[in-house]
């Protein structure tokens, strides 16, 4: 999969190189380039923002940068795939966006290009979001309800959730897969290591047992209640019938 970023801040994605995204990077699974968007900003300061048109607080990203950058990684993109290969997706992380989450995770990993754009201050002048929706794909994501200063953070955990479900990026494959069967919206199960006892606390002699058959029921009862406790709206519906949760005197 490549994976363009485009930032004012391009240090931000040194965090990337040392996870998991780095070995990807090494083995060729990943290939993972940020641009300046400075570099295409050409007068002398270098300038990428100017007030809001209309008026109003803060300053909003100027559209010549974005086009130059955006138009120099499609067209290597052309290049490098000559092929008829699906069009790369633009991804704006933006808090108007929808909202990111495993689904979209599982889907992007699919994806053998994505861009992604990250704006600063108020953010990109629309019009570079009309003309690349106009060429291409473009969506807009958000990664929560809550205000970041820009795009680099949100893009940084969508490059990792979707980075990390790119075949052969996981190191153990065994961690999917029992990841997508428990793709059944539920929490997990509390896990513990050795040793069997830690400042008086004991491992669930359960987990010491050896019965297999026991382990599976005590882990999908846990996350039942886990669920249950901190995640009410996850519950599925045959499993919220005694629920406290739902009712709104709680
Ligand atoms: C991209 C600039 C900063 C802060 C105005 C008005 C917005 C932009 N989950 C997420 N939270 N924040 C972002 C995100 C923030 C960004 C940019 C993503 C580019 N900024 C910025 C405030 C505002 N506010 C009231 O509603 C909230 C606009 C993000 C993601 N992904």
């Amino acid at each position: 999969m490549r994976i363009d970023v485009v930032s004012i801040f391009p240090g931000y994605f040194d965090a990337l190189e040392l996870s998991l995204l780095g070995k990807a990077k090494d083995k060729g699974l990943i290939d993972l380039r940020v641009h300046d968007l400075r570099d295409h900003a050409h007068d002398k300061h270098r300038k990428v923002d100017d007030t809001p048109a209309g008026g109003g607080a803060g300053m909003v990203m100027k559209p010549e940068p974005w086009g130059e950058a955006l138009d120099g990684i499609l067209a290597s993109a052309a290049d490098e795939a000559p092929g008829a290969d699906p069009d790369p997706l633009i991804i704006f992380p933006s808090p108007a966006g929808d909202v990111f989450n495993q689904r979209m995770a599982r889907e992007l990993a699919h994806e053998s290009h994505l861009v992604f754009g990250c704006g600063r201050y108020e953010g990109i002048d629309h019009r570079v979001f009309d003309e690349y929706s106009a060429r291409g794909r473009v969506r807009l994501v958000s990664i929560g309800d809550y205000v970041l200063n820009g795009g680099e953070v949100a893009s940084i955990a969508m490059i990792e959730a979707i980075g990390r479900l790119v075949p052969g990026v996981v190191g153990n494959p065994l961690s999917l897969v029992e990841e997508s069967h428990e793709e059944d919206g539920l929490l997990e199960y509390p896990s513990y290591t050795k040793p069997a006892s830690w400042r008086d606390r004991e491992v669930p002699p359960v987990l010491l047992g050896g019965n297999h058959a026991h382990i599976e029921k005590w882990r999908h009862e846990q996350r039942i209640e886990r669920t249950r406790q901190v995640r009410p709206d996850l519950l599925p519906r045959e499993l919220r019938g005694e629920s406290r949760g739902r009712h709104a005197a709680d």
